[in-house]
């Protein structure tokens, strides 16, 4: 059962489109309680054996107590443990205990959860104003609950076949032979590929919808060949438009006034990468439709699919916050200026942990700070709201922009796209990639982790940097995370500028990725049906293995497996020079493993614990009791997948 409150004038974020009563009465949860005095607040007493799913991309475990998280859209490339804030917005939680309640709190401003952090028994909600809707759904069990919330919000985008292929990217490739270079490499080592994704350097100078005619003549053509190969290319997208004397883009949308206004009228300014910039206003209906219709130019030129990315919106510094740091600064040179022994002022002009608390408290503050946010608004219905109370709103309209534009430019093509910040109700129009993580094994561990927690908020089509964004991979490292890949419906190999080549032949023994990424292949159709009939039932693709044996305790807080559709569970290794790991298993299942030579190993496994041996090059799953899945053989693109060669494995 779902029931619609309302606290104070909510801010209608489109995150539910679904019609529904609102209650009269205040809502009721037992062990809970609202505060409603100006800020907002619900307080709730936990029992020891309760567990809080939800939140999305969020940090730590599936189960989300003992710790503190923010709803507040943020580009911090460094999701250590201790972060309480990522690129998402994902409002939902499930108490599930004693009793099974949902809750939703559609609020788009800063929203803080925490889940028994102050202490250890008490769940907070909480945010600055009293105006939000929040929808209660109560269920048979946590999973009942989420497919009743995943109705109310609306079905999850579906990206084209091709986008669950394998895709390989790097921010640094720069021209059309850098590109060419890749799938030079992956189809000479038969390692199979579908995507090469395009970062920043195609464009002019850092230009939305620009392509350097330098680095990539006759672009339309090269996008032809590439797809004569298989290859689909795949543009990003970054959320600020360079303010630049005769770029069109730029132009229009001053004379529209479709950019992000100061209070004072006038278009606000932040430097992103291409310098100094303005940000579309997707919030306002037609500067979003207006910014949507620029995909076309892309389009038009082949493109057919994209990421969205900087949408939080990343902001490196703003004019306003150069000037209070250069003020901050002036202070401090001016106060060398004072009388003071020359070796003195050499010491701190060497030494920048000198400068004074003020100045590096200020050149610390000055990226992504919550001052900025709040000097800019948006034109909603002719009302101008400032940026904070709406800040996670932000990608989750750049990426409608190109969702609603998708469907009036191109209605017969499927166009693949997804985004980097999010809040509920862009599922229905993109997917997400969870950002710039590390070369590390903890976050293989996290990526997973997230995964059931992000179907649960509508978002499917997901992945993370496999082999790891930030710092330099090592090849067991990638093996690992691309064993897991395999299995989640964006696979794709990204890495930041600077760090280690990780495409997959940069590596001895290429045979290894070679086999592990076939296997991707080889459960394709399996795995594209079984995304598709999730989206379509409001269905999970990766479960939580309490969601379907809520009474087995072992099952409830086994974190590092996953179910996949109603067939599949997955349990990858995740800890470096591990020569398999221990897997629980809620009931039989087949042990299935994907063996180098080509073969499959099946064996019937009992309920319990169990340790399995798996090697660097070695797929496992496990199929559970009376399901099967078909395989086919390998391919190297999706497009030349042989559906007659599938064969069935299974488990009576
Ligand atoms: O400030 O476009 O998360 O995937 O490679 C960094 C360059 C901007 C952040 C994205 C990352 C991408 C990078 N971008």
């Amino acid at each position: 059962m779902i029931k619609k409150y309302r606290f104070g004038k909510p801010f209608e974020t489109d995150a539910i489109l679904t019609q529904m009563q609102e209650e009269t009465e205040a809502p009721c949860i037992a062990q809970g309680s609202f505060q409603t005095n100006g800020h907002f607040s619900f307080t709730y007493l936990m029992d020891d054996t309760d567990v809080i799913y939800g939140l999305g991309e969020a940090n730590r475990g599936i189960n989300k107590r003992g710790y503190v998280y923010e709803s507040n859209c943020t580009d911090d490339p460094n999701h250590t443990e201790e972060k309480v804030s990522l690129y998402g917005a994902h409002n939902f939680i499930i108490i599930s205990g004693k009793q099974q309640v949902g809750m939703f709190f559609d609020y788009p401003g800063k929203i803080r959860f925490d889940i028994g952090y102050t202490r250890q028994d008490t769940l907070t909600v909480s945010c600055d104003d009293a105006d939000l809707y929040l929808y209660v759904i109560t269920g048979e069990s946590a999973y009942d609950v989420t497919k009743q919330f995943r109705k109310l919000i609306g079905t999850s985008y579906i990206p084209p076949k091709f986008a669950f292929g394998f895709g390989q990217s790097r921010w640094g490739y720069q021209t059309a032979e850098d590109v060419e270079k890749v799938v030079k490499g992956y189809r000479e080592n038969g390692i199979p590929l579908d995507m090469v994704y395009m970062d920043i350097d195609y464009m002019q100078d850092y230009k939305d919808f620009t392509i350097n005619p330098e680095r990539f003549p006759d672009f339309p053509s090269f996008v032809q060949k590439m797809k004569e190969q298989h290859i689909r290319l795949i543009p990003i997208i970054d959320a600020g438009v360079k303010i630049e004397e005769g770029y069109d883009i730029y132009e229009e949308g001053v004379k529209k006034g479709y950019f992000c206004k100061r209070a004072d009228g006038s278009d606000f300014v932040a430097a992103v990468w291409p310098g100094w910039t303005h940000f579309p206003d997707v919030l306002n209906k037609d500067a979003r439709e207006w910014f949507g219709s620029k995909y076309q130019i892309l389009i038009d030129q082949g493109i057919e699919g994209f990421w969205n990315d900087m949408n939080e919106p990343a902001i490196f510094y703003s004019k306003e916050g150069v000037e209070d740091l250069n003020e901050a600064m002036k202070a401090f040179v001016h106060s060398l200026e004072e009388p003071q022994e020359q070796a003195h002022r050499e010491d701190i002009m060497d030494n920048a942990n000198a400068l004074p608390y003020e100045v590096r408290e200020k050149m610390n503050r000055i990226q992504n700070s919550p001052q900025d946010y709040e000097r800019f608004y948006h034109k909603v219905n002719g009302e101008m709201v400032r940026h904070d109370k709406v800040h996670n709103l932000y990608g989750f309209n750049m990426t409608r922009a190109a969702g609603e534009a998708f469907s009036k430019i191109a209605p017969d093509k499927e166009i693949l796209l997804f985004s980097r910040a999010s809040y509920i109700g862009m599922h229905r129009y993109g997917g997400i990639w969870t950002g710039d993580n590390q070369s590390w094994w903890s976050h293989i561990l996290l990526n997973l982790k997230m995964m059931p927690s992000l179907n649960m908020c509508g978002f499917l089509y997901c992945g993370a940097d496999l082999g790891g964004f930030g710092s330099h991979t090592t090849r067991d490292l990638l093996l690992r995370w691309l064993a897991l890949g395999v299995f989640t419906p964006l696979m794709r190999n990204h890495a930041a500028l600077g760090t280690r080549e990780q495409e997959c032949y940069q590596f001895e023994n290429t045979n290894d990725f070679k086999h592990v990424i076939g296997v991707r292949y080889r459960l394709l159709p399996y795995l594209y049906d079984t995304f598709v009939k999730a989206a379509k039932e409001n269905d999970m693709y990766f479960k939580p293995l309490g969601f379907e044996f809520p009474e087995d305790k072992y099952a409830v807080a086994t974190e590092d497996q996953l179910l996949l559709g109603n067939e599949l569970m997955i349990t990858p290794v995740y800890t470096q020079n591990a020569i398999g790991r221990t897997v629980y298993l809620p009931e039989e299942m087949m042990f299935v493993k994907f063996m180098p030579d080509g073969t499959i190993l099946q064996e019937e496994m009992t309920r319990g614990y169990h340790f399995i041996d798996v090697a660097l090059n070695e797929v496992p799953m496990f199929i559970r009791k009376g399901k099967q899945v078909s395989i086919v053989d390998v391919a190297q693109s999706v497009a030349e997948i042989k559906p007659e060669t599938a064969k069935v494995i299974g488990y009576r």
